[in-house]
């Protein structure tokens, strides 16, 4: 008998490739989406496919990497330059990101771009159908770079099970309509027979697109797709809870927790973590703590701001410009605020071992997330993860996914500088009954809506909903 597999599809594979000395190095990825899905791809023949991140030199390396991967469970796409700069870059990271972040004037439409995209989600289809697959089979496609992918593997078979995750925001449908081709796209990601989004807003975006722009209708809870129900529904991704709670108790974390704490000389710790990006809200977070600075003098010298920015796209000019407007800033606050005692802002543009990445959880006082605009955000899950014995408070943009779970985190409007200056205050003089209660409430959360438990709910919908098509077909 045929034993179904189950296919993991995202942009990039849960790996790193190196090359020393002629010599290639298969790093596996830490992040949260690698290890919650772990269980399933490394399992019997279930596969994960995607882009290695490396583009091999010769056919015969191509073919070591593929030997190499195959071993792992991991199926390459390998792409060109050409086309990681007009699917990946251009069309993905200058059209979609930004439009869904609603930073319109950020986006840069060229018709160029728009053929990479559909030649790379073909090309992905190209290597799924390369895996005979069969109608029995799962796939579960990540992400807005892949919005094409559905329908094109929808085409070549009626009933194969097409779960579609979308890790960012999905935007209002008056901004989802200034994308020359929304059409195709939506109609790209209807291939799909489970749509989800880490939020409730999200989903009504996308619904309110599919019967606005495009004139589908809805019954019964569901999209009409020709004769299929397409559902749209809510899944806030979790993080690997028990990773985080278990590092920060670990031996060689708390001995980097002390030496923090003694390098601030018990100063509090205000934290911030996120990938260069102008919908994380770093410069926005940049003029509030000065703002602080400003407003409450008597915390001078008592605090310190450790940003942590970790180098993303830096080839993007937004970024890039983002970047060099961060320096300024920072430097501008050191140098204005600063004294030979006493530098305000910690600032890091680099890349952590997890292991730095729980001392400074486990070691701040307070952790600032300020996104304009964010699909979930997970580093605030990450630091309320890391607490169970130690105190601290979250202040949380009510613009980031996040919010709509973690309601005992002191939440503000990003854009309102004035409210995350009073936030931080507020922080600094919560008690310590009052900071221990709301971050157990939060721990509750972040522990039971886990990554394993967001895996598993998602595909007993999957299947529930291939059986309530399967009948509905029947009748
Ligand atoms: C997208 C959506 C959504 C960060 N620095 C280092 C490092 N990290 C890890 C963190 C965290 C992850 O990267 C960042 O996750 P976020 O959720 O904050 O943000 P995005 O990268 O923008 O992710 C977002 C997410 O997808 C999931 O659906 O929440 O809204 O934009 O896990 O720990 N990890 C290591 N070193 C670092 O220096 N090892």
């Amino acid at each position: 008998m045929y034993k179904k597999r189950t296919i993991i599809i995202s942009n990039r594979l849960p790996i790193r490739i190196e090359k020393h000395n002629s010599e290639l190095k298969f790093i596996p990825s830490e992040g949260g989406l690698a290890t919650g899905l772990g269980s399933i791809y490394k399992k019997d023949n279930n596969i994960w496919i995607g882009w290695p991140g490396y583009i091999p030199d010769s056919e015969e390396e191509k073919e070591i990497i593929e030997e190499r991967l195959k071993e792992l469970n991991l199926i390459p796409v390998f792409l060109t330059a050409e086309q990681i700069e007009g699917y990946y870059e251009g069309f993905s990271n200058e059209i979609l990101w930004p439009i869904f972040h609603h930073r319109l004037s950020y986006a840069v439409y060229r018709q160029e771009n728009w053929q990479y995209y559909q030649e790379v989600n073909q090309a992905f289809c190209n290597t799924i159908w390369a895996q005979q697959l069969d109608a029995k089979d799962e796939i579960w496609i990540h992400d807005y770079q892949l919005m094409l992918l559905p329908r094109l593997i929808r085409q070549d078979d009626e009933k194969i099970s097409i779960g579609y995750f979308q890790h960012i925001p999905f935007p209002p449908d008056e901004i989802f309509r200034c994308i020359p081709w929304r059409d195709e796209l939506l109609k790209g990601v209807l291939g799909a027979d489970l749509i989800a989004f880490h939020t409730y807003n999200d989903t009504q975006h996308f619904l309110n697109a599919c019967t606005h722009i495009i004139g589908l209708t809805i019954k019964n809870n569901s999209l009409q797709v020709g004769d299929r129900s397409v559902y749209v529904e809510v899944y806030p991704m979790g993080i690997d809870y028990d990773k985080f709670s278990s590092l920060a108790e670990s031996p060689e974390v708390q001995v980097r927790v002390k030496s923090l704490k003694e390098q601030y000389q018990n100063r509090k710790i205000i934290l911030s973590i996120d990938r260069l990006d102008y919908s994380k809200g770093i410069l926005e977070r940049l003029h509030a703590f000065e703002n602080f600075l400003i407003n409450w003098p008597e915390y001078h010298n008592q605090v310190v701001l450790y940003m942590l920015v970790v180098p993303s796209r830096d080839t993007v000019p937004q970024y890039k410009r983002l970047r060099d407007e961060i320096d300024r800033m920072a430097g501008h606050i050191n140098a204005v605020y600063g004294t030979n005692e006493w530098t305000p802002i910690a600032y890091y543009y680099n890349t952590y071992p997890v292991e730095e990445l729980s001392a400074l959880y486990t070691a701040a006082d307070i952790c600032l997330v300020t996104s304009l605009r964010d699909g979930m955000n997970l580093v605030c899950k990450e630091y309320i993860a890391s607490k169970e014995n130690s105190l601290g408070v979250l202040i949380l943009s009510e613009l980031a996914g996040a919010s709509k779970e973690l309601l005992d985190a002191i939440q503000v409007n990003p854009n309102a500088i004035d409210e995350i200056s009073n936030a931080i205050a507020q922080a600094l003089q919560m008690p310590k009954e009052e900071q221990r209660k709301r971050m157990d409430d939060s721990i509750e959360i972040v522990q039971k809506f886990n990554i394993n438990h967001w895996v598993k709910l998602f595909f007993n919908r999957l299947r529930e909903i291939k059986i309530i098509q399967k009948n509905e077909m029947s009748r």
